[in-house]
This record gives structure tokens, sequence and C-alpha cells, in this order.
């Protein structure tokens, strides 16, 4: 049985070829015949995926003038570069399904476009920049991970890389906060407030529970998610335990417990009105991203239109016959 319905008979032999790649566990590329649906989900995905990678480069660049040491703010200016390129992957890699990055860059800087959640929240301390490193990188490292074999050939391919950026970030985090919390009182306790700040939300980057994820199951049978939101949660969870044992850090989830029936932790209750409102762009830092993102556009077009100039002339002289 195919695992998308068609209707043209024209379309057949194509849709047959499809599904069997995927059956084999094998790659769709840019010029094999695909599934509209499965070419615009790929699109949602992977220019949802490019645009947080290139917002979420704000709450940390926030930080840079002000890190604590040459060190610090020489590692955290290679965290936000690392994330450009990432968004610059992944713009590339959606353009192999169609459309253009002017489209996705309009999609985005008009609030048409969804990107994380998490990119949403204030950073006010240097500690919080820990936290986003461990917390936010980790769970996007066990989102991701799995990403890298999904069956779109440039989307897996372009994962690969970015996993292993996002390693090196997350352990930085990791050691931001081990720093702080073998500090002083005062530092701990920061550590520990980004923490408590930080914590919810890196839960909900995982997208809503199963039960309300209208997405999944459809990006499973097509092998673009391997697992789902709620399987993705509380393996995150789970890794994160013996971590804040290891920081010496409190986990602000009290009811987190560990299922001996089916070997996973299940978390506390997540406040989903939270999670809604920021989807609806009401969220602490919703406008201001955008804000500073549109700002941002604006005042490259200069750039843009002398590329775009050099461009022209460079093809101008190419096509110059060659003077005797
Ligand atoms: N935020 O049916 P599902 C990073 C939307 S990169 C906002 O479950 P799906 C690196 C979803 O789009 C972080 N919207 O959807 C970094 C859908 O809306 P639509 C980004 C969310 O696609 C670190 C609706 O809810 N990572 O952190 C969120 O099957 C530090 C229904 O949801 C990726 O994008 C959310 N959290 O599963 C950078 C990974 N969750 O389009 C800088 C790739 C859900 O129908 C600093 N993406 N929605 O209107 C994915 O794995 C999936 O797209 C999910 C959502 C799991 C996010």
């Amino acid at each position: 049985m195919s695992i998308t319905a068609t209707t043209e008979p024209a379309e057949q032999a194509g849709q047959e070829h499809f599904d069997a790649i995927i059956a084999a566990d094998q790659r769709i590329e840019p010029r094999d015949w695909m599934p509209e649906k499965y070419r615009r989900t790929l699109i949602r995905q992977i220019s949802q995926h490019a645009h947080s990678e290139i917002i979420g480069m704000q709450p940390e660049a926030n930080w840079i003038t002000r890190a604590p040491s040459l060190k610090r703010k020489a590692i955290l200016t290679a965290k936000v570069q690392d994330e450009a390129g990432h968004g610059l992957y992944l713009y590339a890699a959606a353009q192999t399904l169609g459309i253009t990055r002017d489209e996705m860059t309009m999609q985005l800087i008009e609030g048409r476009a969804r990107y994380s959640s998490i990119f949403n929240y204030h950073t006010p301390t240097w500690a919080d920049m820990g936290a986003i490193g461990w917390l936010v990188d980790g769970a996007a490292i066990c989102n991701q991970v799995p990403l890298c074999r999904a069956s779109y050939g440039p989307y897996g391919r372009a994962m690969v890389r970015i996993c292993k950026e996002e390693s090196f970030h997350q352990r930085q985090g990791f050691e931001i906060l081990m720093e702080l919390s073998n500090g002083t009182p005062e530092q701990k306790q920061m550590a520990q407030d980004a923490v408590d700040r930080w914590y919810w939300p890196a839960l909900m980057m995982f997208g809503p529970s199963d039960e309300h994820s209208p997405n999944s199951a459809q990006s499973m049978a097509w092998k673009i998610k391997r697992f789902s939101n709620d399987e993705l949660r509380n393996r995150f969870v789970g890794m994160c335990v013996p971590q804040f044992e290891a920081l010496g850090l409190e986990c602000p989830d009290k009811d987190l417990r560990f299922d001996e029936e089916t070997g996973t932790w299940i978390t506390g209750e997540i406040d989903w009105d939270e999670f809604n409102a920021i989807l609806d762009g009401r969220g602490p830092a919703n406008t201001q991203r955008l804000r500073h993102r549109r700002e941002a556009h604006e005042s490259g077009a200069w750039v843009r239109e002398a590329a775009a100039e050099y461009a022209r002339k460079q093809r101008e002289r190419d096509q110059q016959p060659i003077a005797a």
C-alpha cells in the first residue's frame, strides 16, 4: 500500500519509486519525484528550523559585549557565528525544494513563518548563556540527532554537521554552569535561577504533546521525524537527570518521575498555555526578536544590492569579446 494517496495515474510510477525508497530507508534527493505534501512539509520544517537558528543568535549575541572574560567572549562569538552557519545550510537545503531564500526571509520578517518558541525569552544574566548552552543546545541535539537520518538527503546531511557543532555548544554551556555552581553562593544562585528560567521552555522545544501534534504521524511515516515529540522530550529529561546532579543544581520539575514499567522519565505538567501564547506571538520577547530581524534585513539592503550589481557587472564582463 502507498504511504501517500495519489489520484493521477501519471504520478503512479513516481509514487511507487518514492514509496520504495522510503521503505528501504534510503534517501530522497532533490531531483527525485516526491509527493507535493512531502515537499511542503519539508519546506515548512526546514525553513522553521533555519529561522530558529537565525533568530536564535539574538539572545546570545546580546551578551557578547558583556561576557566576563576575553576567553568567554571569543567562545560566545564563535557560537553565535556557528548558529548563522546552521541557518545558511538549512536555507540552502530548503532551496533544493523549490523555494527561494527571499521568500523564506519575507515569510519570517512579515510574521508568517514560525521559529522555535525558545528564542522568545529574555537573557537577564550571564548564567543564561550557560543554561542556553546546556539545556537549549542539549534539547536541540536530542531532537536533531535523529534528523541526521531524515529521509530527505540535503536535510539529513546538513544535520550531521550541525549536530557536531551543537555538541560543542552544549559542553560550553555545561562548563559555564559548572564554574558558576562551584563559585560563590551568589554565583551558584545565579546558575540555579537561569536553569529555573530555561528548563520548562527547553521541554517545550520538542513541540506539543503527541496527542496535539497534527504533523507527527505523517512525518514519521515519511521518515522525516524518527521519534515522536514526547519520546524525544522524555529522552532529553532522562539525559538531564545525572547532569543536574553533577552540576549540584536542583531540577525545577518537582513531579519528575521514572516509570519502571515503561523505563522512561515522565515530566510534570507542562504549561501549554504559555507555549500557545508564544506561538501566537505573545511571548516575552516575540515583538523584539522580529523587530530586530526586520531592521537587520532592511539595513542590509545595500549589501544585497551591491552584490547583485557586482554579479551583473561580472556577467557583462564575461560576455565581452577578449581584446586581441
Ligand atoms: N516552537 O505537529 P507538530 C536550536 C509548531 S534550533 C514553535 O508537532 P512538527 C539551535 C509546529 O511548527 C531549534 N513552533 O509539528 C540553537 C507546528 O506548526 P505549523 C529549532 C512549534 O513540525 C540553539 C505546530 O506547532 N529546531 O535550538 C514548536 O511535526 C541555541 C504543531 O506541532 C528545529 O526546528 C516550537 N517549539 O514538530 C540555535 C528542529 N513546536 O507549522 C541558537 C526541527 C511545534 O503546523 C542557540 N524541527 N511547533 O503551523 C522539528 O523537529 C519539528 O518541526 C518540531 C515540531 C519537533 C519542532
